[in-house]
C-alpha cells in the first residue's frame, strides 16, 4: 500500500495519530481542538512545566475552556511529552512555535530550525508536516526542507509531505475559535494538498487550498501587515487630529456610516502583541534578499515605535496643566495587558510609557484585572493594585492604556483628579479628561 493510501485510510478510520509541536497560544488549542474530534494527539513542548499541566489537565490558555482539556486528557485523547523522539509515531505533524524577532529586529528562526531538526531526526516515512507559525514566503521550500531531508535521509514528495498552513488565532476573540475560522493550505505536492486537507478536515470546517506554500506564507503575511499599516495610519492620524483640536474617535464613527470602502481601526499607545508589531519584519527581511524595499511597513514600523513615547509627552503635558511636574507624580495606569480582555502583555505599549514615566521620577503603579504582577523590560516590578475609589484618588494621573470592558470610565472620572485615556474609554470627558 503506498504512503498515501495508508495516512488517508487512517484518516478516515480516526486512527491518525497527530503530533502538535509546541503548546502555546497557538498549539494547545490546535491539540484541544484535534482531541475533541476522538483524535489521538501527541502535544510536544520544551517546557517540562506546560507538559505537565497538559498532562494534569491544567490548563493554562485563556481561549481553552478549562474543562475541555481536562475532558480530552481524561480521556486519554491528548497526552503531552518533552520527549521529542516519539515523534517518529506520528503520522501527522503541525508545528506551532514562536517565530520572534532577535535584537536586531530580524526574524529569528532559531524555533523553526530546533523544531525542523527534531522532527527530521524522528521522521517515520509517511508522515504529513505542516508549519503554522507565521513567517516569511520561501520559509517551507527554502528553509526547512533542506533541514528535514538533511536530518531524516528521506525525500519529500515520496517519503513524507511538507506544506504550510497559517495560524489564525485571535487571543480573547469569543466569536471565532480554531474550529470555525477557515484555514488557508499550501503543499509542495498534490498529494500533501489532499492529505492535508484531509487531516484539517478532521477539526476545522473550512480549509481553503492554495497552490503552493509560498502563497499561503504570504497570505498570512498579508493578513498582519495589513493590521499593522492600518492601525499605525489611524495612530499617526490621531497624533496630528490632537495637535488641530479634532476629536479622531468622533471622525472614526462618521467614517464608519459609509456602508463600503472603509474599515475602522481605532488610535492607541501603540502596537502589542507577539504578531502584528513584529511579523511583518519578516517580510521586509525576505523582500530585500528579492532587493525590493518595502517602505509602507518600515514606517509603519517607525510611527509605532514612536507611539509610546508621544504618549509620555501627553501625560506630562497633562500633568503640567494641572501644575505637575512628572518627577514625583503619583501615575497610575490602568490596563497593561496588549489588547482588552486578556491576560498577556508581550509588547504591550503600556510597559514603555510605565519606564519613562518611573525614569523621570514619576511614581508608577497599575492596575490590571487580568495581570497580576508584571516586570518591564527596564526591570521595574509592579503588582496589580486594586481598582477603587482610594486608588483613583490618590493618583495624580490615571493613565487609560488597556480598554477592558469591565473598565467603567464614568467612575474611573468620577474619583480621578486627572485623567489620560488613550484607548476611549471614558465616552463624554469634563475638563481634567486628556484623550488621545
Ligand atoms: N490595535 C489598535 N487598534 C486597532 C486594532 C488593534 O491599537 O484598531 C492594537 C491592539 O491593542 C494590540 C495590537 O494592535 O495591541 C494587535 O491587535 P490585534 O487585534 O491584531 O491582536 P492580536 O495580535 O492578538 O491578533 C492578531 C489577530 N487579530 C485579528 O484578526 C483581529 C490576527 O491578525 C492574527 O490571527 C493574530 O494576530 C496572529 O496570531 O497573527
Amino acid at each position: 500500500m503506498s504512503n498515501k493510501k495508508s495516512i488517508l485510510d487512517k484518516i478516515a478510520r480516526n486512527e491518525l495519530l497527530l503530533g502538535v509541536v509546541g503548546l502555546g497560544y497557538v498549539g494547545l488549542p490546535l491539540a484541544v481542538s484535534f482531541a475533541q474530534e476522538k483524535n489521538k494527539v501527541l502535544g510536544f513542548d520544551k517546557s517540562e512545566p506546560k507538559v505537565n499541566k497538559v498532562n494534569a489537565g491544567q490548563n493554562y490558555i485563556g481561549d481553552i475552556e478549562d474543562e475541555d482539556l481536562k475532558d480530552v486528557v481524561s480521556k486519554g485523547y491528548l497526552t503531552a511529552t518533552t520527549d521529542f523522539s516519539t515523534l517518529k509515531a506520528c503520522d501527522a505533524v503541525l508545528i506551532c512555535v514562536p517565530t520572534p524577532l532577535d535584537r536586531f529586529r530580524k526574524p529569528d528562526m532559531t524555533y523553526i530550525e530546533s523544531a525542523c531538526i527534531a522532527i527530521g531526526q524522528n521522521l517515520k516515512k509517511g508522515t504529513f508536516i505542516s508549519l503554522e507559525s507565521t513567517t516569511y514566503p520561501t520559509t517551507t521550500k527554502d528553509f526547512m526542507l533542506p533541514i528535514i531531508e538533511r536530518e531524516s535521509g528521506l525525500k519529500q514528495g515520496e517519503d513524507f509531505w511538507l506544506a504550510f498552513s497559517p495560524e489564525r488565532v485571535d487571543p480573547g476573540n469569543r466569536d471565532y475559535k480554531t474550529k470555525n475560522t477557515p484555514k488557508v493550505l499550501g503543499a509542495l505536492t498534490q498529494d500533501g494538498l489532499e492529505i492535508g486537507e484531509a487531516i484539517y478536515k478532521m477539526a476545522i470546517e473550512n480549509v481553503h487550498l492554495v497552490s503552493s506554500p509560498r502563497v499561503a506564507e504570504m497570505v498570512k503575511i498579508l493578513e498582519n501587515t495589513y493590521r499593522l499599516v492600518n492601525i499605525s495610519l489611524i495612530n499617526e492620524l490621531a497624533l496630528l487630529a490632537g495637535k488641530m483640536d479634532i476629536n479622531i474617535w468622533e471622525v472614526i464613527e462618521a467614517a464608519k456610516t459609509k456602508p463600503f470602502g472603509f474599515q475602522a481601526f481605532y488610535p492607541g499607545p501603540g502596537i502589542g502583541g507577539h504578531c502584528i508589531p513584529l511579523d511583518p519584519f519578516y517580510l521586509e527581511h525576505i523582500a530585500k534578499k528579492f532587493d525590493f524595499d518595502l517602505s509602507m511597513i518600515h514606517t509603519a514600523g517607525h510611527i509605532n515605535m514612536r507611539m509610546p513615547h508621544y504618549m509620555y509627552i501627553k501625560i506630562a503635558t497633562a500633568l503640567n496643566r494641572h501644575k505637575k511636574a512628572v518627577n514625583g507624580s503619583k501615575v497610575l495606569f490602568l490596563g497593561v495587558a496588549y489588547k482588552p480582555n486578556i491576560d498577556d502583555e508581550r509588547e504591550s505599549p503600556a510597559l514603555p510609557i510605565m519606564d519613562t514615566v518611573a525614569k523621570k521620577g514619576g511614581v508608577v503603579s497599575y492596575h490590571d484585572p487580568y495581570i497580576p504582577e508584571i516586570t518591564t523590560e527596564n526591570g521595574n516590578s509592579f503588582k496589580s493594585l486594586k481598582l477603587d475609589k482610594e486608588t483613583l484618588m490618590s493618583a495624580d494621573c490615571v493613565v487609560i492604556t488597556t480598554n477592558h470592558s469591565v473598565f467603567d470610565g464614568a467612575f474611573i472620572e468620577e474619583h480621578s483628579k486627572l485623567v489620560v485615556d488613550l484607548r476611549n474609554v471614558i465616552k463624554e470627558g469634563s475638563d481634567n479628561v486628556y484623550k488621545l
